[in-house]
């Protein structure tokens, strides 16, 4: 029977390009006017998101509030390189380009059109869009007909008022529960990385690596940007020995 890790690991990603934040250019603080109040506290961390942000990169509101900042995506990439990984979920690109950036080929879908023009451009700005296949479409419908090495899990969280919950449950993922987003990928692969919100019922986490006879591997890692929380990432399969695990 496999080994089921349930070590937490506390990773500090370094953030990028601090003093740019102080660098307010005037066209810069004509778009700052434009936006609207929701994405006003994520636009003020634009180069902590991507740090080549002011090269022309783009994002749509959700985008904005649920992009995964580089230095974790990083991190979250150093675990699998070389492989073919399906970002389910795949938003704007954050999580994408840092794993083609690591090597990896990228099947990246989202349900929406528009974040599927936005990824590929942004992705085209890392010059990594050659190593990205991008598909608009539905993961649920299309998980039975995938198969890749490692399957990358970042649904939506319900928007930014997740973190006003005391304790988050798999239930509260969109637009299917945590379980169900699980079962689905694991149509794909047992090598699967989950990004869950930092106030995430981490006991819930444990019972994700049980559905799968024997249990997966499992290692949890606490991502922090600037010394802040922003996310808890977890490890599933092989993926659970090959992730960062430096305090
Ligand atoms: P946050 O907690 O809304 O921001 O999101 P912040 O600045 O930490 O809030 P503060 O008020 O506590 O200072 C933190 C990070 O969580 C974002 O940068 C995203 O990476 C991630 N995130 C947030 N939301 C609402 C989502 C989401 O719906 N889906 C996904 N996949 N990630 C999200
Ligand atoms: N990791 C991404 C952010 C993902 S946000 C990044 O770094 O940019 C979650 C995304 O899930 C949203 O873009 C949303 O459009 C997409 N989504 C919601 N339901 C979906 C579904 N059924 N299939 C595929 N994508 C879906």
């Amino acid at each position: 029977m496999k080994r089921l890790t349930r070590k937490v690991t506390k990773r500090r990603s370094r953030g990028i390009a601090k003093k740019k934040h102080m660098v307010i250019s005037k066209p810069e603080m004509a778009i700052a006017r434009e936006i609207s109040p929701l994405v006003a506290k994520y636009w003020t961390q634009r180069f902590s998101l991507f740090s080549r942000y002011n090269e022309g990169i783009r994002l749509d509101e959700e985008g904005w509030y649920s992009v995964t900042p580089e230095a974790i995506a990083s991190d979250q990439a150093k675990s699998c390189r070389d492989v073919l990984v399906i970002d389910c979920f795949s938003g704007v690109g954050g999580n994408a380009i840092q794993f083609a950036k690591s090597g990896c080929h990228v099947l990246a879908i989202d349900v929406d059109p528009q974040k599927v023009e936005l990824s590929r451009h942004n992705a085209n700005i890392y010059g990594v869009g050659d190593y990205i296949d991008f598909i608009v479409g539905d993961f649920f419908l299309l998980a039975p007909f995938l198969r890749g090495n490692v399957a990358f899990l970042s649904p939506p969280w319900g928007g930014p008022d997740y973190n006003k919950i005391e304790t988050f449950t798999l239930g509260m993922l969109k637009p299917q529960s945590g379980y169900s987003i699980f079962k689905a990928a694991l149509q794909i692969t047992p090598n699967i990385i989950f990004f869950l919100p930092r106030n995430i019922d981490f006991n819930q986490i444990s019972e994700l690596s049980w559905l799968s006879s024997p249990p997966l591997d499992l290692q949890v890692q606490e991502n922090h940007v600037f010394g802040k929380l922003k996310g808890v990432t977890a490890y599933f399969g092989s993926c659970a020995s090959t992730c960062s695990s430096v305090p």
